[in-house]
């Protein structure tokens, strides 16, 4: 018989000792990584200037104490200097309650973040499926919506690679659906537009509002002012957000969400959301 082929292999199933909800909303544990002295030459096309290296720093600290104070157990991989990006860990895989699959980022640079991060996810969830050529996909462009996935076609993740994702997951019993967001110049991914706050309550930017796939949803709308802050993530019972756009923050608190915030500036220079600075598993 042949070897499975990475398309063949089966999503397997997390053998983490930790709480398996297909609620999506609750983590026990996430792996970050520190922006390293290369930071500043990371891929950007954000133009608010360079970032301030020992700021990012100590944010990056306030981010992963503020996931500690959630409930969720960090583990913090060293700096990369040979990959500018790495610190966006978000984009290098997909976990699930129902097993893990490495991304394939659509940007060459960021090719070999998901080689060291293969390790380090095998050690907490077990063998992982993969995304192959000539798939690309950023976990930046995935969203789970309750037992729903929402796949982003982006300038990062190709059809090939969201067709080969949404396999998996449905080959494991989730649903998947692609958004297509190649027209929306202001989105680098799904996730810079979107995000999942439990239940029906669904944060959109203005652009992803009249999408199908969001028709069944409690919508946030987000002011274009504060478009970048629709990139927040619900962890256990909080909803993590960037700090400075009270308007959705007190628009999420009415809806009976608990907000917390964090001070992200420096990784919006280089593009980033709040989301990618972690990946959180259940
Ligand atoms: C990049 O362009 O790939 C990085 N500078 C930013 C990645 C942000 N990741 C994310 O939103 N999931």
């Amino acid at each position: 018989m042949q070897p499975a082929t990475l398309m063949q292999a089966p999503l397997v199933r997390i053998r983490l000792s930790c709480i398996m909800t297909e609620h999506g909303t609750r983590f026990s544990a996430a792996i970050v990584r520190g922006p390293a002295a290369s930071f500043v030459d990371g891929l950007t096309t954000a133009g608010l200037g360079a970032p301030d290296l020992p700021l990012a720093c100590a944010q990056h600290a306030a981010y992963c104490a503020a996931l500690e104070q959630l409930g969720v157990q960090v583990t913090a991989l060293p700096p990369d200097p040979a990959f500018p990006d790495s610190t966006f860990v978000e984009d290098t895989a997909i976990v699930t309650a129902r097993g893990a699959v490495l991304a394939r980022p659509g940007a060459p640079s960021r090719a070999g973040e998901v080689v060291a991060m293969r390790p380090v996810l095998e050690a907490c969830v077990g063998p992982l499926a993969a995304i192959a050529e000539p798939g690309t996909l950023d976990g930046g462009d995935v969203c789970q919506v309750g037992t729903t996935f929402l796949i982003g076609l982006s300038h990062r993740t190709n059809d090939e690679g969201a067709r080969q994702l949404a396999a998996l997951l449905r080959r494991v019993g989730y649903a998947a659906h692609t958004i297509d967001i190649r027209g929306e110049d202001s989105l680098l991914h799904l996730k810079s537009g979107i995000a999942w706050l439990g239940g029906r309550d669904v944060v959109t930017v203005e652009a992803l509002q009249g999408h199908p796939a969001l028709q069944d949803f409690q919508l946030v709308v987000v002011k274009p002012q504060e478009a970048y802050a629709a990139n927040c993530v619900r962890i256990n019972d909080t909803v993590l957000m960037a700090a400075g756009f009270p308007g959705l923050a007190a628009r999420v608190a009415a809806l009976g969400h608990r907000v917390v915030t964090v001070d992200v500036s420096e990784f919006r220079k280089m593009d980033g959301g709040l989301s990618c600075l972690s990946l959180r598993l259940p």
